[in-house]
């Protein structure tokens, strides 16, 4: 559970504290998706259902964020609403989640920031839409999200759909595998790439079961391999935009961010507001639909980390 130290900062919403305290399934879910990833009212809406799904699944939702300087594990329905409906709330990583906790800010969690509380609170899964990465171009700007070294540091599984399509996957691939993170491919053979289903390149490796990514994940405990896992979750088809034309929209936002000198922290909020005008609200519904269907992937798996035994120590103490 919680470390002492951390504890006077941070609150634990009661539906979440007693799902700890007695073992049963959590899954913790992001908010800068909420805060700076989808407007409103469609933001609030989906953090509703997604938490909604968890519940139908058999699992606790745990939404992170900090409110007012406290860091929450897990929100009320009020205290979502608000966050959904928020002006100026910060877009919070590594780097400045403990800032807005000693300033008493507002701020949705990064993939990476969420990683942080959700270990400090004692979750194993996390789901969200698609994790941050290595930007097109970083060979000039040097933009790489925090997330892939919190993947790299923090143990937990996280769901996506893949990094997002706006990014280079190819390059963001390589620095997890530098990093040491492995990346598994739900139910496919080529990594998916956000609002599409295939990128055309290679998962580093695949299964089937949820049952089966959580013997991976304790057997790489059990060997004593430190860090987390990313799990890429292809959209469900009927809701998929194809990869051509999303690239069309993913080059003229990109343009438009180019001309306006769009850098760091606003650059993703930035192309995913571009791309969801480009297309109508088209991307919107796609993202809502990715986020929901990896909710459910990762309350399946948070079940199952709960019956799966450590195998591999179980099989050492046989030998
Ligand atoms: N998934 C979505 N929408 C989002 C994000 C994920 O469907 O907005 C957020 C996550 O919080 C992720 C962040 O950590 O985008 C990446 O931001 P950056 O590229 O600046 O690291
Ligand atoms: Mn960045």
């Amino acid at each position: 559970m919680t470390p002492e130290a951390a504890r006077s900062f941070t609150d634990v919403n009661p539906p979440v504290a007693e799902a700890l305290a007695s073992g049963r399934p959590v899954v913790a879910l992001e908010s800068t998706i909420i805060t700076h990833g989808m407007p409103y009212p469609q933001n609030s809406a989906m953090a509703a259902n997604v938490e909604q799904i968890v519940r139908d699944e058999g699992a606790v939702p745990a939404t992170i964020a900090v409110i007012g300087g406290r860091l929450k594990i897990g929100l009320s329905g009020e205290e979502r609403e608000a966050l959904a409906n928020s002006t100026g709330a910060m877009k919070l990583s590594r780097a400045d989640l403990a800032f807005a906790v000693t300033q008493g800010r507002t701020g949705g969690t990064t993939v990476a920031a969420t990683m942080i509380a959700a270990h400090l609170a004692g979750i194993e899964v996390f789901a969200t839409g698609g994790i941050g990465g290595v930007h097109k171009g970083a060979e000039a700007s040097f933009d790489i999200s925090a997330d892939l070294d919190e993947l790299a540091h923090t143990p937990l599984i996280v769901v996506s759909a893949g990094a997002k399509a706006i990014l280079d996957i190819e390059k963001t691939l390589e620095v997890l595998e530098t990093r040491g993170v492995p990346v598994v491919a739900f139910r496919a053979d080529v990594m998916p790439a956000f609002w599409s289903r295939n990128s055309n390149i290679s998962a580093p490796l695949r299964l089937d079961t949820a049952k089966d990514i959580a013997a991976f994940f304790h057997t790489r405990r059990a060997l004593g391999i430190a860090g987390g896992m990313l799990v890429a979750n292809p959209v469900p088809q009927d809701a998929e935009i194809d990869a051509a034309r999303m690239a069309n929209y993913i080059a003229d936002a990109q343009d438009a961010a180019r001309l306006r000198h769009i850098t760091g922290k606003a650059v993703t909020p930035f192309l995913l507001a571009r791309i969801f005008e480009l297309t109508n609200g088209e991307s919107l519904k796609t993202n809502i639909a990715l986020v929901e269907n990896n909710a459910r992937l990762a309350a399946a798996i948070a079940r199952e980390l709960i019956h799966e035994p450590a195998t591999t120590s179980r099989r050492l103490k046989k030998q």
